[in-house]
């Protein structure tokens, strides 16, 4: 590694020391971005790369609220404003009783490199709570949304920052956060996106981030003389980014055969019928474990990581970090599994990443394969500013596009960066880097 990036990491190590999940991703994204200091001795010059990993701003704030029995609870709220180089902080929050600031920072990291890939203006954060949203009842689920966004919206704007939905907020925490925001500052801006469709919401937001994840896929497969028809897909995660990754791809002419949540995972080798999964964890908000009730010739099992020894051709986790690690990927390769799409962030350990890249399977980075659902953000905050609603088919077609140029670009710097020209996770830092860095070093120290 280049002296200058082993420095910098090594102080990021010292100075984070607990924070796991993000010196996982800085390590990634630094060791990758190594040749580009080679080549550009003036980044260091500019201390470049000691700006680049410390988050602008985090915004630590308490989030009191009253549950159901009356009684006080008290969470803690985040939100780290990583990078604002390229556009307005942009990136979801997360609820969920895992997070933490390093999870946080972790993926403010990841959000400023994949935003610069989608090649529209928007910087990086990300924020979120350790409430956790499941079991609690709408009243519940509203109060802790009114009192979260009573601090958050000092800080955010439509110019300035602008969150959105992640694991555990989705369309109805989108929508208290929203008129919180609207009562307590009187403004109708995009201040959030994922909105729903009668206040601002973009047609095909929901679908993004699945749908993108299957158009990078397969423009990956066939730039490598492969084809997504006919082949048989693992999904982890039966959330969002999961259920449109099994829309789009069995549309594509797949087969996908199991799904899971974080108790376990079905195996259907008929072919998911995502109509259940749809009324079990869109309507009833259910465990996936109901799906082998109710449809004939599918499996339950317990243990989610259990996903990744069944046999396909193509996997793409969309749960969770570290869902896939070194086991779970030996498992695939051994399996015949040649393409990996990441739908979640960061799913694949590093053991496993590089397994994948050493056994010659084609590997979409989270950064990149997952861009689809902060694009059509950014699209949702352009018809919020232009006061339009566009078809669900011109922002799909944007979408497309977008991924193809998300793809190319990924190549193009793998060609010239990576140890091989299909070392996507290579392409994908610098290519995301290059664009920040070079409108850090126009901006000068700040
Ligand atoms: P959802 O909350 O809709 O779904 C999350 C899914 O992942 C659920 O099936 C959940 O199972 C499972 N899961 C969550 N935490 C864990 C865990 N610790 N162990 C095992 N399984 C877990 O979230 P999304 O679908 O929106 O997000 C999934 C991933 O995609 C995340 O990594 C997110 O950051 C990423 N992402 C999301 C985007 C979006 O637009 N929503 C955009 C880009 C990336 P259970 O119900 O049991 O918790
Ligand atoms: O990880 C992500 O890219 C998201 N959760 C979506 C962020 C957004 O602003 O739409």
């Amino acid at each position: 590694m280049n002296a200058y990036t082993a420095r910098v990491l090594e102080e990021l190590k010292t100075r984070n020391a607990h924070e796991s999940e993000f010196l996982q991703a800085a390590t990634e994204i630094l060791e990758s971005l190594s040749p580009v200091f080679d080549k550009r001795p003036e980044l260091e010059a500019a201390g470049l790369l000691e700006r680049f990993v410390e988050p602008e701003r985090v915004i630590l704030f308490r989030v009191p609220w009253v549950d159901d029995q009356g009684k006080t609870r008290v969470n803690r709220g985040y939100r780290v404003q990583f990078n604002s180089a390229i556009g307005p902080y942009k990136g979801g929050l997360r609820l969920h009783p895992s997070v933490n600031l390093s999870i946080l920072k972790f993926l403010g990291f990841e959000q400023v490199l994949k935003n610069s890939l989608t090649g529209l203006p928007i910087g990086g954060g990300k924020g979120g709570s350790d409430f956790d949203p499941k079991g609690k009842s709408d009243r519940e689920v509203m109060a802790f949304c009114q009192s979260f966004m009573t601090e958050l919206y000092r800080h955010i704007g439509q110019d300035t920052d602008v969150p959105a939905g992640d694991i555990g907020t989705g369309a109805r925490e989108i929508g208290y956060l929203y008129g919180q925001y609207k009562r307590l500052t009187g403004l109708y801006e995009g201040v959030l996106t994922g909105k729903g469709l009668t206040y601002g919401g973009s047609l095909a937001r929901t679908q993004a981030t699945g749908y993108g994840l299957c158009y990078f896929v397969k423009n990956m497969v066939e730039a490598n003389g492969k084809t997504v028809q006919g082949k048989t897909v693992l999904v982890s995660g039966s959330g969002n980014v999961a259920i449109y990754a099994v829309e789009k791809i069995t549309q594509m002419g797949a087969k996908v055969v199991a799904m899971s949540d974080s108790n376990g995972y079905i195996y259907d080798p008929n072919g998911i019928h995502l109509d259940v999964v749809k009324q079990i964890k869109e309507v009833e908000r259910g465990r996936i474990k109901e799906y082998a009730a109710r449809v004939p010739g599918s499996e339950y099992h317990e243990g989610c990581k259990g996903i990744w020894s069944l046999k396909c051709d193509i996997a793409l986790p969309c749960a969770t970090q570290n869902e896939l690690d070194a086991e779970g990927a030996k498992a695939l390769v051994a399996n015949g599994c040649f393409a990996v799409g990441e739908g979640a962030n960061m799913p694949s350990t590093l053991e496993a990443t590089e397994l994948f890249l050493q056994n010659g399977v084609l590997f979409a980075p989270g950064k990149a394969a997952n861009a689809g659902g902060v694009a059509v953000s950014a699209l949702e905050m352009s018809q919020n500013s232009q006061r339009l609603s566009w078809t669900f088919q011109e922002v799909d077609d944007k979408l497309k596009d977008i991924m193809k140029g998300i793809f190319d670009k990924c190549a193009e710097a793998a060609a010239t960066y990576g140890d091989k020209p299909t070392n996507y996770v290579v392409g994908a830092n610098v290519a995301g880097f290059l664009k920040v860095a070079d409108a850090m070093m126009a901006q000068g120290v700040v």
